[in-house]
């Protein structure tokens, strides 16, 4: 798989690199990275996204050399030519958007790289492992066994960007020791520090999206004894705080954050529907409550896009469906003693019952 992957990059030299609709910072971080790595090994490079990536990843190096699909001659032309044809951190045609039947039906080779469950098998080659942190740390596997040489600033850059921000900061139980390595690897071969990385993909908040934040944090509500944090981003709280979409990513986050929250999801309002992001505690899963609802990813992060008649509906719908995925812990486990609170209020109870006989 791996070794396919290298042969491919070796003998050929016309490459085309995609990713997913949205592209977050290990998607555009990856596709960066490869597509700069394979320029510099003498090699030909069309990246070409359905999409334009978030606002907040607007400063990475060598972002001006990724295109939004305009359906043009020349980008249909750039990916008849291609031999080899990239899908990155997304194993799903529709997640691509526009450029993702192209590229299936495109004569290139297709390689998959990507860290998701369940990929669809229509490509020529498959690298995936669930395990990884990020899509980015398969492309510096990639990278380390070709020419690791060849790391620059540049693609340590968007490398760095690509795995801090798939693991959360490295905080995420996909983070290990060889990540840690890996890191350092990137960072020595670049020269590159992260603190001006984070800064510049974390710190650029504007008012409007703090706002939304706010609200957002407003609607917070707890089910399942507290273990299940929700809340909502309807069109009407990013009308009237001015806000734009991207701002509220990471929002459900600060939902996981709560004390005794094991599972966290906000509603997000779209215009035909709602788009649904779970996240979870390393032990507890949400990537089958995720796939009910036809949306997947990862373990701990998952999302879904949902038709229903409402927006309401939906809300209720998901939330009802949570115990069949999660296991929530009662708040007495059966048989467990009472609390002494719990019978000094029990008794009062009983005494008032005793009064009125
Ligand atoms: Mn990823």
């Amino acid at each position: 798989m791996l070794d396919d992957v290298l042969a491919l990059i070796r003998d050929n030299d016309r490459f085309f690199v995609t990713t997913h609709l949205g592209p977050d910072g290990d998607a555009l971080g990856s596709q960066l990275a490869l597509g700069q790595f394979l320029e510099k090994m003498g090699k030909s490079v069309a990246m070409i996204n359905s999409d334009e990536q978030d606002y907040t990843l607007d400063w990475m190096p060598g972002v001006d050399r990724v295109e939004v699909f305009d359906n043009s001659v020349s980008q249909h032309e750039a990916l008849a030519e291609a031999d080899v044809a990239f899908v990155l951190d997304t194993n799903d045609e529709e997640r691509i958007g526009k450029v993702g039947s192209l590229v299936r039906n495109a004569d290139a080779t297709t390689v998959l790289i990507d860290h998701h469950l369940e990929p669809e098998r229509w490509f020529d080659v498959l690298l995936v492992r669930e395990t990884a942190a990020a899509t980015g740390e398969m492309i510096y596997e990639i990278i380390e066994e070709i020419d690791p040489d060849l790391i620059d600033e540049e693609i340590a850059t968007t490398l760095y960007t690509a795995i801090m921000t798939d693991t959360g900061s490295f905080r995420y139980s996909s983070v290990t020791p060889g990540l840690h390595r890996i890191i350092a690897d990137i960072l020595e071969r670049g020269e590159v520090e992260p603190a001006p990385i984070h800064e510049a993909t974390y710190d650029q908040k504007s008012m409007p999206g703090l706002r939304l934040l706010g609200r957002m944090l407003n609607r917070i509500r707890l089910r399942y004894n507290g273990q299940l944090g929700y809340s909502v981003v309807t069109q009407r709280m990013v009308e009237d705080t001015g806000a734009s979409w991207d701002d509220k990513q990471g929002f459900v986050n600060d939902v996981l954050s709560i004390e005794g929250v094991k599972t966290a999801l906000l509603f997000s309002e779209t215009d035909d529907g709602s788009k649904i992001s779970f996240r979870s505690e390393a032990d507890v899963r949400v990537d089958e409550w995720a796939r009910h609802f036809g949306g997947g990813g990862h373990r701990n992060a998952a999302g879904a896009y949902v038709k229903r008649p409402t927006f309401e509906k939906t809300i209720e719908d998901v939330i009802d469906a949570a115990s069949d995925y999660i296991a929530f812990e009662s708040r007495h486990a059966p048989g467990e003693e009472l609390s002494p609170e719990d019978r000094s209020y029990l008794n009062t109870l009983l005494d008032g019952a005793s009064d009125s006989n």
